[in-house]
């Protein structure tokens, strides 16, 4: 199958999940796991039910890994990296900023992703070679080479180590910059540095279905996205993404 058609069915995925995300934020939400740094909603599941359904009916063989859980062929060459709501703590206290996020991987290469913001009826997209594209435009990330200009975003995860260890790091990131913002979605923390909103992002653990689309959106737009183990939690990433022009070695 063409990467495009993987993408139209990624589009078509993530636009049913966000309709059904925006008619029910506001509303009273079933709520599987509350943690401390962390909630896992019915939604989450049933979004990801819902992209699940539309992938498998398109590519049955294929390979569905999402955040709350796989489906279909285990071992299937083409895989579907499914975040069904990144940002879920914001959509439970009904702030707007959130998205789902669908990378696909073809023998473990990544060749098209998706974000789809239902609040601002975003939809970032590409395929790999392509530019990638923000509601069809094409887009680049911005042209800010200084540090003191640059307004970057943190992550502080979902465990005490990560939250600790961010600290320093943050102290460090905030005396420099122009500006940092939290905004609590990995994947729109991504799109909008590709789409020059952001200049760098940083996080300590963070998953492969929280960044796989944007890793891809990123790069094809002229970012960069680095990932090396977490330091805190085991089969997690750290990463560091930025416009392609910020260092941010120098405050990691
Ligand atoms: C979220 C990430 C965010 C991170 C949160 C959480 P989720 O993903 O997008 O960057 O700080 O801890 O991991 O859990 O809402 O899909």
């Amino acid at each position: 199958m063409s990467s495009s058609s993987l993408l139209s069915v990624a589009l078509e995925a993530a636009h049913a999940a966000g309709q059904l995300q925006r008619e029910n934020l506001g509303s009273d939400l079933a709520v599987n796991e509350m943690l401390q740094y962390d909630i896992k909603l019915d939604l989450d599941v049933r979004c990801q039910t819902l992209i699940t359904d539309i992938i498998l009916k398109n590519f049955p063989d294929h390979a569905v890994l999402g955040e709350e859980g796989n489906a279909g062929n285990p071992d299937g060459t083409t895989q579907w990296i499914v975040d069904p709501i990144d940002g879920t703590v914001n959509f439970f206290y009904g702030i707007p900023h959130f998205c789902v996020s669908i990378g696909v991987k073809v023998n473990g290469e990544l060749v098209a992703g998706v974000i789809y913001d239902p609040n601002q009826d975003e939809t970032w997209a590409v395929e790999k070679g392509s530019a990638p594209t923000l509601n069809g435009k094409t887009i680049r990330t911005s042209s800010r080479t200084k540090i003191s200009d640059a307004v970057v975003t943190c992550g502080f995860s979902k465990s005490e180590e990560a939250i600790l260890a961010s600290f320093e790091r943050y102290k460090r990131i905030s005396l420099a910059v122009k500006k940092t913002r939290m905004l609590g979605s990995a994947a729109l923390a991504l799109a909008y540095i590709a789409c020059g909103r952001l200049d760098a992002y940083v996080e300590e653990q963070i998953s492969e279905w929280d960044v796989a689309a944007g890793r891809l959106i990123l790069e094809g737009a002229g970012g960069t996205f680095i990932e090396q183990p977490s330091r805190t939690h085991e089969g997690k990433m750290f990463i560091v993404a930025t416009n392609g022009k910020i260092d941010m070695n120098p405050y990691l």
